[in-house]
Parts: C-alpha cells; sequence; structure tokens
C-alpha cells in the first residue's frame, strides 16, 4: 500500500490514521504545483486528478477523495471507526462536513484570496469549528479514542493556527491531545513538521 501525499497537505490525515492503524504502508510525495514525485515520476500516471490524497491498494486499485480514503480505513481498521448502529453514518456526516464545508472555506487562505476573502472565510471557518466545539463531549469527536474523522479535523486545526483562524478552547485541547499520539508525532516528524 502507498499513499501519495504533501506536507500539511489535508493527506495527513490518511498518513496518521495509516500508522495509528499500525499497518505497513509507503509514503510518496508529491509537488502539488509541479505534480512530480520525489522519486522523479509523474504523478499524473497515478492519478489524472493531481490532487493528494491518494492510495494505492495492494491490488493496485487507487484510492482518491480524502471521504472515501478515510471511510475506507476506518472499514479495514475498525479502531479507527465507530462502532454503533449509526457510527459509520456519523462518522461519514463528520467528514463529509469537515471536507465539502470547513476544508472548502480554507480556499481563500491557500490560494492568495483578497484580504476581504480571507476575513471572511476566517469568520466562516470560527463558526464551522464552533459547530464541533459545541458538540463535544468526550476527549474525541466520538468517544475516548479517536476516529478517522479526528484525523481529519485535526488537519484544519492545524490549518487553524496557521491562518490565524479562532479556535474554540475545547478544539485546542482536542488537539493537543491528538499532537501528544505517537502516530501523530511520527507522522509529523516525517512530514518535517515538527
Ligand atoms: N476532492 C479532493 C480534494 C483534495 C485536495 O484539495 N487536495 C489538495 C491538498 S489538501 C491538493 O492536492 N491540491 C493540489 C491541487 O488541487 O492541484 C479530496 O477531497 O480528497
Amino acid at each position: 500500500m502507498k499513499l501519495y501525499y504533501s506536507p500539511l497537505a489535508c493527506s495527513l490525515a490518511d498518513h496518521i490514521a495509516l500508522r495509528e492503524a499500525g499497518v505497513q504502508f509507503a509514503l510518496e510525495r508529491v509537488d502539488l504545483k509541479t505534480k512530480q514525485l520525489t522519486s522523479g515520476g509523474d504523478f499524473s500516471l497515478v492519478t489524472t486528478k493531481g490532487y493528494v490524497p491518494a492510495l494505492v491498494l495492494g491490488d493496485g486499485q487507487v484510492l482518491t477523495e480524502n471521504i472515501a480514503v478515510l471511510d475506507w480505513i476506518a472499514a479495514e481498521y475498525p479502531d479507527l471507526g465507530v462502532a454503533t448502529p449509526l457510527g459509520r453514518t456519523r462518522v461519514l456526516e463528520a467528514l463529509t462536513y469537515i471536507s465539502t464545508e470547513v476544508h472548502r472555506a480554507f480556499k481563500p487562505m491557500w490560494h492568495a484570496g483578497a484580504e476581504t476573502e480571507k476575513a471572511k472565510a476566517r469568520q466562516t471557518i470560527a463558526r464551522q469549528l464552533q459547530y464541533f466545539a459545541d458538540g463535544l463531549t468526550t476527549d474525541y469527536l466520538f468517544g475516548e479514542t479517536p476516529s478517522v474523522a479526528d484525523f481529519y479535523l485535526f488537519v484544519m486545526l492545524l490549518w487553524a493556527v496557521r491562518f490565524e483562524v479562532r479556535v474554540p478552547e475545547v478544539l485546542g485541547q482536542l488537539r493537543d491531545r491528538l499532537a501528544a499520539r505517537p502516530a501523530v508525532v511520527a507522522s509529523m516528524r516525517y512530514e518535517g513538521l515538527i
């Protein structure tokens, strides 16, 4: 299995999830501007979508789209999912909100939006993060152990720090809790983030 990633990109969620699962996997870094791989190959030959994450499975199939990749990881490694009747649906609900609303709201930050656009985005993201903060009653989103949704939210919280978005206190604590986990430390160290 091989994960195509870029440092601090949303693929960090998958990187953490695979390490948390304790599975053997390879990593290949992608230059998102040139679509070149660190090994010298062409990422466009892996996926014409040209973005990370892309996860190549043992049989050679390529999985893309973070919601799908993280859902697949949680299905393969159930400790990273939620084992209640509505568990998988609730995790998908959280992943979808993070991907289609929170992640998308960061676009002006990553793509040099105008200052007014960035200020508006900061307000939107702060409101979206508050939604998670309001529902948080346990150490992680769905209980006392993290799910794949926590790892994606963690990346959003790192982006929030980077782009000076206000983070509710309980989510700052969630971020710190995750940041102390060995799999998270190893992933961040590997990506050169710490
Ligand atoms: N729809 C994709 C979007 C993934 C995405 O936005 N990836 C970013 C990094 S966080 C990327 O690779 N951007 C480079 C590009 O779009 O050219 C998903 O949800 O996985």
